[in-house]
């Protein structure tokens, strides 16, 4: 996106252009130096609003209850964005379809919006740049974030660092298929959602869950195990009453603070990586090569390459950086 653009775009934006929006998402998604001149513009308008991670096996009913809870906000006059991440396609490279089709009356509602991401080829979990589309729609004026994920691997820890709560959904039917990722899900869970609790087995669910939580150190905070039927409503008031309580200990604690510091941390973090990057591949590929030689003849070590090239990095004056 061009610079002129970019301001045009971010004029419609705080004018509440929901088009804009979607703009600025994808000049996130697609990183480099627009991306990170969006984000700088946005960024004194965060709210610091509430971030809510959904994360669960496929198939337990995330989007569902993510549905559910955005009707259930709306209901409370409160604005919902929706960041969903789903597996990439392998056939598309792009999101799976579907999943959002089926928000038919949030779709149209304009005090919500939900965006589709992929996961680009990572083993399902947060996209990259999920973190800086959920900024996106802080700064649209959302008083509400939901973040869907997939939950496999290392995702759960990804999502906590994201979100302040992280509710964590199994349904009756994924007993045994989630044991290993099941340590990991745990750990990470603020509140425990068993969905379906239509479907037989979800008194046993819960019971095993909840003993599974005893063997917990004790802590200040012990995740909650709610049911819930999310194609009907049935649970969602003690789902929101949880994840309320939830917030106000964080608050109380100073985990709130904590975990926003952390997360800052990363973030600069994130950037620094980011730009070291971008001008390592641009002022180094060149050198690669003779360095290549040189360790290849045995006058130099993948190490003294690395450490040569990077005091000439540093050495370049940081006023070129774009
Ligand atoms: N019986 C029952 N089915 C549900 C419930 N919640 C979701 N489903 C169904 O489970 C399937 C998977 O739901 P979805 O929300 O796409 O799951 P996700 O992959 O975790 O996002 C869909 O067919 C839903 O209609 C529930 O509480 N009870
Ligand atoms: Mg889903």
């Amino acid at each position: 996106m061009l610079e002129t653009h970019i301001d045009q775009t971010l004029t419609a934006f705080f004018a509440g252009d929901r088009r804009a929006a979607a703009r600025l998402m994808t000049a996130v998604e697609n990183g480099g130096p627009a991306a990170e001149a969006v984000l700088e513009a946005l960024y004194p308008k965060l709210t610091g609003a509430p971030r809510l991670g959904v994360t669960g096996p496929p198939g337990v009913g995330k989007s569902t209850l993510v549905d559910a809870l955005a009707r259930h906000h709306r209901g409370l006059d409160r604005r919902v964005g929706v960041v969903a991440v789903d597996p990439t396609s392998p056939f598309t490279g792009g999101a799976v379809l579907g999943d959002r089709v089926r928000m038919n009356d949030l779709a149209t509602d304009p005090g919500v919006f939900i965006r589709s991401m992929a996961t680009r080829g990572s083993l399902g979990g947060l996209a990259r740049t999920s973190k800086e589309v959920v900024d996106v729609l802080e700064a649209f004026g959302h008083d509400l974030l939901i973040i869907e994920t997939v939950g496999v691997g290392q995702t759960e820890m990804d999502i906590a660092g994201t979100a302040d709560t992280t509710v964590v959904v199994l349904s009756p039917e994924s007993g045994d298929s989630i044991q290993a990722m099941k340590a990991g899900l745990m750990e990470a869970a603020d509140v425990l959602v068993v969905n379906k609790a239509d479907r037989p087995g979800a008194d046993q669910m819960v019971r095993t869950l909840e003993a599974d939580l005893h063997m917990r150190p004790a802590a200040d905070w012990t995740p909650p195990v709610i049911r819930t039927v999310a194609s009907s409503g049935d649970g969602l008031a003690d789902l929101t009453a949880a994840v309320d309580a939830h917030h106000r200990y964080l608050t109380g604690s100073g985990d709130l603070e904590r975990r926003r510091h952390a997360r800052v941390r990363v973030e600069i973090l994130a950037v620094l990586r980011d730009r070291l990057w971008r001008r390592a591949q641009r002022d180094l590929t060149d050198h690669v090569p003779g360095w290549t030689e040189k360790v290849l003849a045995g006058e130099a070590t993948p190490y003294t390459a690395a450490r040569a090239m990077l005091a000439a990095l540093i050495d370049d004056d940081p006023e070129d950086d774009e």
